[in-house]
């Protein structure tokens, strides 16, 4: 999302609190995001945020909830059609993973890429990153796997050794659903300059349907959701020494079909002031914190999109309920 206020230095905080100069970088990232986002009109924090060691457990905890079809289905597309997928994404040794995560799913598709060779899951969450890397390793014999944490928006470089002339991508969860449209493009321009031609990607994609299913999918019924959503606000206390009530807000989660989008807010239940690092935050009662987005693609949408800045769209593999959705993108 684009900033409507100047870009924060910062260095240049209130000193007389405590010092975000002396932050490590992770912890200013997070720091200049809070700072902007509650300080828009519009309030908002981006949705990798959510992600440190409590965010993952929690999103862990998601992926097995009854509500939560994404995983479970994509998983099984990876189960029934996983032979197929890896003869037509071919032979290259290197795969290349966005938002790996427990890297669950990717066990599946390296059984059977048989010539894979070298994984490289890239992951903004550190502490998953390594304990995934750990499970894999105990499952993939002989598999080299880099893992690189870094913010795969921004990521420009592979470490040398993956540096082979043709790789192979995984985007899996529907994690491409978490950036708008123009990011998702502007993520996709960046993939192909990182997998380079002859790349074969593999991207997990949910699918419209009935709000039906989708809102109580993004409002579970034992609120683990919401406390994923929570958690946030959980974060800002303990690494910006904030002073926020949780209690005093809410979990959110609407379907805009306009944006054929789920959208997850938390939501002030009262008038209220909030502390982070020494800034002072009004809230009014009712008022929102934006904290993700989460499109929704038809298949032939998704193809689109793709084609529009230059992979062709190879094959894509649906349930039959048509819940989620695997495309093969290929690159000349
Ligand atoms: N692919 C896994 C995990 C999905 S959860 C699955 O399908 O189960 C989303 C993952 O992406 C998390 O592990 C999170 O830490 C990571 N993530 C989110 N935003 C990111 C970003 N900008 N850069 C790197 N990793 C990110
Ligand atoms: C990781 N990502 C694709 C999940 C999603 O469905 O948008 C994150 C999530 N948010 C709420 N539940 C799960």
């Amino acid at each position: 999302m684009e900033s409507d206020i100047p870009h924060l230095v910062v260095e240049d905080l209130d000193r007389s609190s405590a010092s975000p100069a002396k932050l490590d970088p992770a912890r200013a990232d997070f720091a200049e995001a809070v700072l902007q986002g509650f300080a828009r009109q519009l309030r908002n924090l981006p949705c990798r945020f959510f992600y440190d060691e409590r965010g993952s457990a929690l999103f862990e905890e998601i992926t097995q909830l009854e509500e939560y079809y994404p995983t479970r289905v994509e998983t099984a597309l990876l189960e029934a059609y996983g032979a197929e997928i890896a003869e037509r994404m071919g032979d290259a040794r290197v795969l290349v993973e966005f938002g790996s995560g427990s890297s669950r799913k990717t066990s599946l598709l390296l059984s059977a890429l048989a010539r894979v060779d070298m994984y490289v899951p890239i992951d903004v969450a550190g502490e998953s990153l390594a304990e995934a890397a750990e499970w894999l390793a105990e499952r993939h014999d002989g598999l080299a796997i880099r893992p690189l944490v870094a913010d795969f928006t921004k990521t420009r470089t592979l470490p040398v050794v993956a540096r082979r002339p043709r790789k192979l991508g995984f985007f899996s969860g529907s994690t491409i659903g978490n950036l708008t449209h123009a990011e998702a493009q502007a993520f996709l321009v960046n993939v192909a300059r990182l997998l380079g031609h002859g790349a074969a990607f593999l991207v997990g994609v949910d699918l419209k349907k009935d709000p039906a299913i989708l809102i109580p999918a993004y409002n579970d019924q034992r609120g683990v959701t919401a406390a994923f959503n929570l958690n946030l606000l959980e974060r800002i206390n303990r690494e910006l020494d904030g002073d926020i009530d949780v209690g005093r807000f809410a979990h959110d989660a609407i379907y805009d079909e306009s944006q054929g989008r789920i959208e997850m807010h938390l939501v002030s239940l009262a008038r209220q002031t909030v502390r982070v690092l020494g800034h002072e935050f009004r809230f009014a009662k009712g008022e929102r914190i934006h904290t993700e987005n989460s499109h929704k693609y038809s298949a032939a949408e998704f193809q689109a999109l793709a084609k529009s800045v230059g992979w062709s769209p190879a094959n894509v593999w649906t349930d039959q309920d048509r819940l989620f959705s695997l495309h093969l993108l290929k690159l000349d």
